[in-house]
């Protein structure tokens, strides 16, 4: 009895708590992949610990799925004001600015840690191109390393003549070009329904979204190539960050953080688990071969070359940082 009377004051506290929050502001956080996905489950322990670290003054509502705002129209939601934060696959972005695209450069951080590496030297030069934007960078999270998917065995780039490839960013669009393919963008929301119809036939991307959308269902191969770790990042509106209260922006921050490193973490936790995933929907999972691998190591230099070129001094810089961490 007692307890159940403690049971009830908690509950009553905890109603205070949420009428306490009708005060504050609610920040509707869109996201563009599925509810299980990893990111998607991270960022909804950070919505957590926003709205419970502020005391409800900001709660954080997350839309997982591309519910609100779709992938590609995120960031310019954000930037308008239309969301106040979400999260992006900046690497989507790199028309805008080359910076965008550190992550995605064939063969440059092929491991997590060295994507760690890349992350801390690209990170100032990020912040400034966001920055003139309006917008300010709260956390990044990798993906898995990237793969390639088919639906036959491929041994060389030869055998990936006029393949229809699903693109979620310009590298790999022009990695798809470089090997003959013919690229077609798709959200990652919509990958089962592009495969399932035949729109695109092969894609590179983690295991995990392979396992995300059920892709045995459609494709028969997965081969580990590791070419990149790709990042999704948080971001917020710099109008809306200036509004927030300095106590607030604290918890913000140290939530921020703290999601940054619980998301690595079930990245890699996700990594081995989702290939094993495709392998139970019975997919060929293993390690491309040497002779694909070099021949797409040539299809990096050129795109590392394009993406130097492209991002000039600043990526000069990124690329200074990052070897001389290693
Ligand atoms: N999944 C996302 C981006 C990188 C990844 O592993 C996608 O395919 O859209």
């Amino acid at each position: 009895m007692k307890l159940l009377k403690k049971a009830l004051m908690g509950t009553v506290a905890a109603t205070f708590a949420v009428s306490g929050s009708m005060a504050g502001e609610k920040w509707d956080m869109p996201m563009a992949y599925s509810a299980t996905n990893f990111h998607s489950a991270n960022g909804v322990q950070f919505a957590k610990c926003v709205t419970t670290g502020t005391g409800g003054d900001i709660e954080i509502v997350v839309h997982p799925s591309g519910s609100l705002f779709k992938g590609g129209e995120i960031k310019r939601a954000v930037q308008t004001g239309q969301a106040p934060i979400g999260e992006r696959l900046l690497s989507g972005h790199q028309n805008e600015n080359a910076v965008f695209g550190f992550d995605s450069v064939p063969f440059l951080a092929t491991s997590f840690d060295d994507a760690e590496k890349l992350w801390k030297s690209a990170k100032p030069e990020l912040e400034k191109v966001l920055d003139d934007q309006g917008l300010v960078l709260l956390y990044s999270v990798p993906w898995p390393p990237q793969g390639m998917y088919f639906k036959k065995e491929v041994k060389s780039v030869a055998d990936m003549k006029g393949v229809k490839f699903r693109s979620y960013n310009s590298a790999t669009a022009r990695l798809a070009e470089l090997a003959g393919m013919l690229p077609v963008s798709i959200e990652a929301a919509e990958i089962s329904q592009a495969f399932a119809t035949g729109v695109a036939e092969a894609m590179i991307s983690s295991g995990s979204t392979g396992y995300d959308r059920k892709i045995w269902e459609s494709l028969t191969h997965f081969y580990e190539v590791d070419a990149w770790l790709p990042r999704n990042s948080v971001i917020v509106n710099k109008g809306v960050w200036g509004g927030v209260s300095d106590a607030s922006k604290n918890v913000i921050r140290g939530c921020a953080e703290l999601a940054e490193y619980s998301g690595t973490w079930r990245s890699k936790e996700y990594t081995g688990f989702t290939l094993a995933g495709l392998r139970a929907g019975g997919m060929t999972v293993g390690p491309a071969g040497q002779g694909l691998v070099d021949e797409l190591k040539e299809i990096g230099k050129t795109m590392t070359a394009e993406w130097l070129e492209k991002s000039g001094d600043a990526g000069k810089s990124i690329v200074d940082k990052f070897s001389s961490m290693k």
